[in-house]
């Protein structure tokens, strides 16, 4: 009798976690390197709840911003040997193992949102396969809004730059940095207001986004838009575990992953001006740069583009003849 019982109770109790999802429900741990307020962090939670539903529970994705989970460095690693079975990273974070990821960081190729549309329909066949290769199905991709140079003085012209410790996040802002005679210094995105306070960094290329997610006025005093490029964070996830995926599964991720790279574009557009005047309140001179230093960071401009062309190759001029016929 006793026994009996037991086994009723039990019984109900497996009954309950089975109705709390599908038998074989998998979590998706997703490393994010930005911080949780930051658009893209946004639009990758919308796309992850998007997949939680339209899957009926069956994936949950989880994400993880601010580098909590793997630094940014780490992310794209951490997915190809399945680590994590998804996850975002800056895509031309990896210029220096193919000088095609840097084809959205080539000064002055694309400088407004319209153009970074037209250049990412270029460059996104390439990079799917350049991806695929490397076991990673590309999922979606969204531009940071473009950027401009943040300096803690007055800055006309590239002479004013001489010796100054320059925060870079790729390979494109290392060399901007040395063409500039400017000291670079790679720092992720979620350690950047440290090294500005304690002086490890006094100037960075970056969106009037990431100087605002990271309160830089704290330490910088001015913002210079130079819209020199709208680089692209993109999601990945991991290609075995994407075979694993059923086609229904498939299809309602590819869904969500078009649908978070429109809102995620939208709210790219919307941030770019909001941020701008945060900059502003918080005390810090914002307007464009003098004809001066526009015209010296052209000359530098064109210097990195013809080595892009160089290191890139026939993909690489094949993405911008692609690019320069639709404009
Ligand atoms: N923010 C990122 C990349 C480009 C941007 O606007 C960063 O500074 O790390």
């Amino acid at each position: 009798m006793r026994n009996a019982f037991l086994i009723t109770v039990s019984a109900i109790g497996a009954t309950i976690v089975l109705s709390s999802g599908p038998a074989n429900a998998e979590k998706w741990d997703m490393p994010m390197a930005y911080s949780a307020t930051n658009f893209h962090s946004a639009t990758g939670a919308a796309f992850a709840e998007c997949i939680t539903t339209g899957t009926g529970g069956a994936i949950e994705v989880v994400t993880h911003p601010s580098g909590s989970l793997f630094k940014g460095a780490d992310i794209k690693r951490a997915v190809q040997t399945g680590q994590a079975p998804i996850g975002e990273r800056l895509l031309s974070g990896h210029q220096n193992e193919n000088a095609l990821f840097g084809f959205d960081s080539v000064p002055f190729l694309a400088t407004s949102f319209d153009d970074a549309a037209k250049l990412w329909k270029a460059a996104k066949p390439t990079l799917t396969k350049v991806l695929d290769d490397q076991n990673l199905v590309l999922l979606y991709a969204v531009p940071w809004p473009p950027q401009g140079l943040y300096f803690k003085k007055e800055v006309n012209s590239v002479a004013d730059m001489k010796g100054i410790k320059f925060r870079s996040y790729n390979t494109a802002t290392a060399r901007l940095a040395e063409l500039a005679g400017m000291l670079p210094v790679t720092i992720e995105a979620a350690e950047i207001s440290q090294a500005f306070a304690t002086g490890v960094a006094e100037s960075m290329i970056s969106s009037g986004s990431t100087g605002y997610d990271r309160k830089v006025w704290e330490s910088l005093t001015h913002f210079y838009e130079v819209d020199a490029w709208l680089p692209r964070n993109y999601v990945m996830v991991n290609k075995d575990v994407w075979g694993a995926t059923s086609k229904a599964n498939q299809n309602v991720i590819r869904g969500c992953a078009e649908l978070a790279e429109y809102a995620g574009t939208w709210r790219a557009v919307e941030y770019t001006q909001f941020t701008l005047n945060g900059l502003k309140a918080g005390g810090m001179t914002v307007g464009p740069a003098g004809p001066e230093l526009v015209s010296d960071l052209k000359e530098i401009g064109e210097t990195m583009t013809s080595e892009w062309l160089q290191k890139s190759g026939a993909d690489g001029k094949a993405i911008v003849d692609a690019f320069k016929a639709m404009k």
